[in-house]
């Protein structure tokens, strides 16, 4: 039995000091089952542990700001998706691609892209990775070839197949990792893009962080199949589904997928099952879940305490070691919301900035999107 130390996720930080302690698993998940076959822990692994808390400290960070209403539009938080997203986006190279969805920080997070201009974006200031005018949803660092942050549901996965069929031609074994939720997979451009990259051969990594929940609507209510790596399986992609909760399963996934795409035999379809542990977004009641069932998960497959447990088993981190890197990550979160804080509201005049890219060598005005730029 552990100590959870970053918040709960419901925005009251008094509840954060969580007991929690393996349950039952879940279909799809064998974390604590104990029959899982995990390999040995290794020192990158505290990394990746310090990166999850930042993630979910930056969400509850991210969750005061909206309350004091210094963060506007829609906040969409992914405390429990953590595993999900850094088991795979940790293992992509420079020269990869992502385009994500709205919930999108712990991605750029996850990518490197810098927090305190995260949170600067989120606070709508000219110090944000898109100088205050994407907000939380339109997150986008083309410096990381981080693409964006998308907030029609599918309305990214067309894109992920233009750069996929970019790489193609231009002969690059990048991938380009494509993340949706399960809500995008009764919309047409879902089933457009998969057909269309496994008939092209597209370079696109297909992931579903697979929650459970559009919003308030469970997956069974509106899929008849609900496995979406079957579903994927339809188009010819080739397809896996890992448990989301763990870094380990995710990333041996991930691993499986980015050789297949790499080995030039076309997309891939990798369902991670995951749960959210807050709301949709901030204005969510939640009445289509109750608390319990929310307590009742986060307790079986934390996926930070997951993590935790392995460092601590091995000898790699001890009790006190993980207070201090919570310590530490609180209090490079506080920078950041500082920082955002002081920072400048943009000036009117960049109203007119950044409304189309540039074309280089064209003489177009615009910061020019390269994309021939390798690793
Ligand atoms: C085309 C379109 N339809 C509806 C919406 C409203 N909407 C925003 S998020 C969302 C649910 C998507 O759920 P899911 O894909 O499972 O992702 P999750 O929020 O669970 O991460 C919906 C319906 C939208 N943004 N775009
Ligand atoms: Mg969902």
């Amino acid at each position: 039995m552990v100590m959870v130390r970053p918040g709960d996720g419901d925005g009251d930080e008094s509840k954060g000091d969580t007991m929690v302690r393996a349950k039952q698993p879940r279909e799809g998940s064998t974390a604590r089952s104990g029959k899982r076959a995990y390999p040995p822990v290794a020192l990158h692994d505290v990394d990746d542990l310090r990166m999850m808390l930042l993630m979910r400290r930056f969400e509850d960070a991210a969750a005061e700001g909206y309350s004091k209403a210094k963060i506007g539009g829609f906040l969409h938080l992914d405390n429990g998706q953590e595993a999900a997203a850094l088991g795979t986006i940790g293992l992509l190279r420079d020269d990869d691609y992502i385009v994500t969805h709205y919930r999108d920080h712990g991605h750029a997070l996850a990518r490197g892209v810098e927090p305190e201009r995260i949170m600067a974006e989120l606070y709508g200031k000219a110090t944000g990775v898109c100088a205050g005018k994407g907000g939380s949803m339109h997150l986008f660092d083309a410096k990381r070839n981080f693409m964006g942050g998308y907030a029609i549901v599918t309305g990214h996965l067309p894109i992920a197949c233009g750069l996929g069929l970019a790489m193609k031609y231009q002969g690059r074994d990048s991938v380009v990792l494509c993340i949706f939720g399960d809500g995008a997979v009764n919309e047409g451009e879902w089933h457009e893009s998969l057909n269309l990259a496994a008939v092209w051969k597209l370079p696109v990594l297909f992931l579903c962080l697979n929650n459970e929940y559009a919003m308030g609507t469970a997956i069974a209510t509106t899929s008849a199949v609900t496995n979406i790596a079957d579903r994927s399986a339809a188009y010819g992609i080739a397809t896996a589904r890992c448990d989301g909760m763990d870094l380990w399963d995710t990333r041996a996934a991930m691993d499986k997928a980015t050789v297949h795409i790499r080995s030039g035999k076309g997309p891939y379809a990798l369902e991670a099952m995951t749960y959210r542990f807050r709301g949709h977004s901030m204005a969510d009641p939640e009445f289509y879940r109750t608390k319990q069932e929310v307590s009742e998960r986060r307790e079986a497959a934390d996926p930070i305490e997951l993590v935790r447990g392995r460092l601590e088993e091995a000898g790699l981190i001890d009790a006190a070691a993980y207070d201090r890197m919570v310590a530490e990550v609180n209090q490079q979160v506080e920078e950041c919301v500082r920082f955002a804080e002081e920072s400048p509201d943009p000036e009117p005049g960049e109203l007119y900035t950044d409304i189309y890219a540039g074309i280089a060598g064209t003489g177009v005005p615009g910061p020019a999107i390269d994309l021939g730029r390798g690793a």
